[in-house]
């Protein structure tokens, strides 16, 4: 297979090309470093800050003797994106390359605007790249199960059926989206729909919920595979935030009540489902949608283990409730359908206590370069 991967400098985009071309794949991957400069302007720098990507292509090809090819440039400038997909022509195209943090997306103007240009000018470069110059190509495109929001009813894998007034039709299922950054994603599901509706474009969604670890079988060949990790309140994800907090002895952040419940996944899961995905292409013409994430918790029962395993390896961890700077429902329903991942045969790794361990004493080995100042929330929603 021939892959183009959008954003291949991200945490999910490097291990994702790492994976396929391992696997005897012909991978290509683009990024601007556009995440890293964010990280940069907002003082939220990860804590393990990966050699760029030419060096890490480079420490691969000499471990595995696989080549990934790496194209720096900017995916919403359709020139540089069209001439790419034009001479490559893939046979997927995986999208990761897009402004991924709600927080940030929420900071001021500039923030929102970036957000906004960047993620709908990305998707509709790949769109137009994808149906001009390789329309068979499968776009594989990392949505959010934040997407649909927290509704009081049983969240289906993309798309609801209903009755009204007698009469019976299909539509994607309501979203409602917590953050600009997820409301982004969003309008990438609607431009997708129209042009897999009007141009017969094949297209998988996945709605995807936060991830966390810092591990595939690619980046445990040397120290350096790494991928970015972020613990920051902007870019890092609740669990790694949670992890690293645990061994910085800083207590644990919990928004609001805690009741927050979100589908969450392993990164060993996330390069999974979208293997899974490439290897199964959606049919010409076909939006499929698929829910992407192994297990539910809330953030008090995430808390609760992080603060049990920490505290089982010697460390002394407490849990804090913060006012919360986000606008969310803190209490709520939870039900999301996720079996289309499985059935296409997800091996899910679950967040046990062994896995909490390992994260826990992963970031021990990095525990001078734990900056505190970048724990609490910077951003809130209402102010
Ligand atoms: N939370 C806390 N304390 C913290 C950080 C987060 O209580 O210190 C809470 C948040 O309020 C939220 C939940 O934990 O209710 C998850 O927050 P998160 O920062 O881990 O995830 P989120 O902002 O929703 O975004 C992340 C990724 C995004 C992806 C999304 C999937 O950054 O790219 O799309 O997870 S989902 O959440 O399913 O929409």
């Amino acid at each position: 297979m021939r892959l183009l991967i959008l954003g291949g400098d991200g945490y999910l985009g490097w291990p994702t090309a790492m994976h396929f071309a391992a696997g005897g794949h012909e991978v290509c991957l683009v990024d601007n470093y556009l995440r890293r400069r964010i990280c940069l302007e907002t003082n939220s720098e990860p804590l393990i800050n990966p050699p760029s990507l030419h060096d890490r292509v480079a420490l691969f090809g000499a471990l595995t003797g696989r080549q990934i090819e790496v194209a720096i440039g900017d995916c919403a400038d359709y020139e540089f994106l069209s001439s790419l997909v034009q001479r490559f022509q893939p046979d997927t195209l995986v999208h990761y390359a897009e402004q991924p943090s709600a927080p940030y997306s929420m900071l001021d103007y500039q923030a929102a605007r970036l957000t906004l240009d960047n993620n709908l000018g990305v998707t509709f470069s790949a769109i137009w790249a994808v149906k001009e110059h390789a329309p068979s190509c499968h776009i594989v495109k990392l949505g959010t199960m934040g997407e649909y929001g927290t509704p009081n009813i049983d969240i289906e894998e993309g798309w609801i059926s209903i009755e009204h007034k007698g009469r019976q039709d299909t539509f994607l299922f309501p979203r409602q989206a917590g953050s600009l950054y997820h409301t982004t994603k969003v309008l990438d599901t609607d431009l997708l729909w129209f042009y897999v509706r009007t141009h017969g474009l094949r297209v998988t969604d996945l709605m995807q919920g936060p991830v966390y670890g810092l591990r595939t079988a690619e980046t445990n060949l040397d120290p350096r595979l790494t991928t970015i990790f972020n613990y920051d309140d902007i870019f890092g994800t609740v669990v790694n935030r949670f992890v690293t907090q645990a061994v910085a002895g800083i207590p644990l952040t919990v928004y609001g009540k805690g009741g927050q419940t979100r589908g969450y996944l392993n990164l060993k899961d996330t390069i999974q489902c979208v293997a899974l995905a490439a290897n199964t292409p959606a049919d010409q013409g076909q939006l499929r949608v698929l829910n992407q994430f192994t297990e539910s918790f809330s953030v008090n029962q995430l808390a609760e283990r992080i603060c049990r395993v920490g505290n089982s390896l010697g460390l002394e961890v407490k849990i804090e409730t913060l006012e919360n700077p986000r606008k969310e429902l803190e209490e709520h329903y939870y039900n999301p359908a996720h079996s289309g991942l499985l059935a296409l045969g997800l091996q899910p790794h679950y967040l046990t206590d062994e896995v909490a361990t390992d994260m826990l004493q992963t970031v021990m080995r990095h525990r001078e370069a734990i900056d505190p100042r970048k724990i609490q929330p910077r951003v809130f929603w209402k102010r």
